[in-house]
């Protein structure tokens, strides 16, 4: 398996439920090292500038309204396989659906409050880590 990076976020709802080290936790007992780690609070462009790809989709304001209502914990995670491992450990996009055990069904409450987001393929998640963290950030 190669090893991979891939950009996670841990969004308003879990972050207000105080769950976020137990989520870092589920990453680490599944084979991924946090590269590097903060916390941020967006504004609505950057918000707006991390989902541009979704501009166009008409969830997209409720979105943007969403992911500035709190903070979101940003992690860098590295390992084998690691942009499948994390969306594996998240589960389907829409919390309500999603199995027991995984973070999306454990933690998050509907499709917009779902807990975390992961990068779904390597070029999204160059961009991503790219809005998230410097190069210096990047090292380690
Ligand atoms: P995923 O994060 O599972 O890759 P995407 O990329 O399809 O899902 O959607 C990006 C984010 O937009 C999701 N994490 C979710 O919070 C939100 N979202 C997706 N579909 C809807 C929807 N129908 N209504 C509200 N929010 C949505």
């Amino acid at each position: 398996m190669e090893v991979e990076r891939t950009l996670g976020l841990i969004k308003p709802d879990a972050y207000a439920k105080g769950v976020v080290g137990r989520i870092l936790a589920r990453a680490e007992e599944a084979g991924l090292t946090i590269v590097a780690l903060k916390t941020v609070h967006w504004t609505r462009d950057e918000a707006a500038g991390f989902y541009a790809v979704h501009k166009e989709r008409p969830f997209f304001g409720s979105l943007v309204e969403y992911m500035t209502s709190g903070p979101v914990v940003a992690v860098l995670f590295e390992g084998p396989d690691a942009i499948k491992k994390w969306r594996d450990l998240m589960g389907p996009t829409d919390a309500t659906k999603a199995p027991t055990g995984t973070l999306r069904g454990d933690y998050g409450t509907s499709i917009e409050a779902n807990a975390t987001h992961g990068s779904d393929a390597s070029e999204t998640a160059a961009f991503e880590i790219g809005y998230l963290f410097s190069g210096f950030e990047q090292v380690k």
